[in-house]
């Protein structure tokens, strides 16, 4: 086994056991060796987090164990984020995105957060348990091209339906685009609560955010970049 090979396989187990110090070190050297972040974060951290919820759903793990594999692999997003989000293009546009009201799961929003960041977004994010009237707040303040909603459990995703009703009483609906996503959501429950568009993962979600701001990137060397970027999400992603 080579030592990325070691490394990756270390990175999976001590994030499943919540060893952050470990998961942090092992972080740090896989960079020092010049692993790809893409490849630390779609081949050993989040299949690991996939492993979390299968053992929870078997009734392996309990929540204690989910949060501190899930804070273990927030320690090593700290150090990645920079390193995927760093490209110093201009802001292709404005996306404000939060995890819905009733909901505290924001790995897999902070990933999105993470790669718009990476393709040159300017990204407004309201973090966790976001009522209705943050999301109203920040489109009238902040003019976004999209508003996201992120929900990862099945009892929180009517808060989109409830999040759509609030800024059309508020007169922005026809103002922002509205794109949903999370574990649980469909591209039918998405139609069905009246979103403009839903994305599966991160990289989808990056994708279809550029594709509505009619990627105002293109000519931009910087762009290019963002691009291959993108790209590179995306293929590890759909090899697994
Ligand atoms: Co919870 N949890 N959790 N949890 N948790 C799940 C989601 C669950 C599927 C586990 C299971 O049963 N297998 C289950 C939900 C079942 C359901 O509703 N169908 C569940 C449950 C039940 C719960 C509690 C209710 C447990 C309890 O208390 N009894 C509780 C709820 C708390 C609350 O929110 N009110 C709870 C709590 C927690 C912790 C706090 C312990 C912790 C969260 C820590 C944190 O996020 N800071 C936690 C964790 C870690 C998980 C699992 C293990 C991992 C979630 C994750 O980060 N996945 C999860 C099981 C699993 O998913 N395998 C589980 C990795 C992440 C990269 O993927 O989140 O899908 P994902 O994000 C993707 C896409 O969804 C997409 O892009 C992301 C990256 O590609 N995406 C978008 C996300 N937002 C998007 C927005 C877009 C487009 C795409 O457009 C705007």
């Amino acid at each position: 086994m080579s030592r990325e090979e070691e490394i990756r396989a270390g990175l999976f187990e001590h994030t499943l056991n919540g060893h952050a110090p470990e998961v942090k070190a092992l972080t740090e050297e896989g960079l020092s060796l010049g692993m790809d972040p893409m490849d630390i974060l779609f081949k050993a951290l989040i299949p690991s987090l996939e492993e979390v919820g299968r053992r929870f759903e078997k009734g392996d793990f309990f929540v204690p164990e989910m949060l501190i594999a899930a804070r273990a692999m927030q320690g090593a997003l700290v150090i990645l984020r920079p390193l995927i989000a760093e490209t110093g293009a201009k802001p292709v546009g404005r996306y404000v995105i939060g995890t819905v009201k009733g909901d505290i799961h924001d790995i897999g929003k902070n990933l999105c957060v993470i790669m718009l960041e990476g393709a040159g977004f300017e990204v407004y994010d309201l973090g966790v348990n976001t009522p209705p009237e943050k999301f109203v707040a920040a489109v009238e303040e902040h003019k976004p091209d999209v508003v996201g909603f992120s929900a990862f459990l099945t009892t929180t995703m009517p808060m989109f339906k409830v999040n759509i009703e609030a800024l059309t009483k508020a007169g922005l609906r026809d103002k922002v685009h509205i794109a949903v996503g999370g574990a649980p959501v469909t591209l039918e429950y998405a139609k069905h609560v009246g979103a403009d568009s839903y994305a599966p993962d991160a990289s989808m979600a990056t994708r279809m955010a550029k594709e509505i701001v009619g990627d105002r990137s293109q000519s931009s060397t910087g762009a290019q970049a963002l691009e291959q970027a993108v790209m590179k999400i995306d293929e590890t992603l759909r090899k697994g």
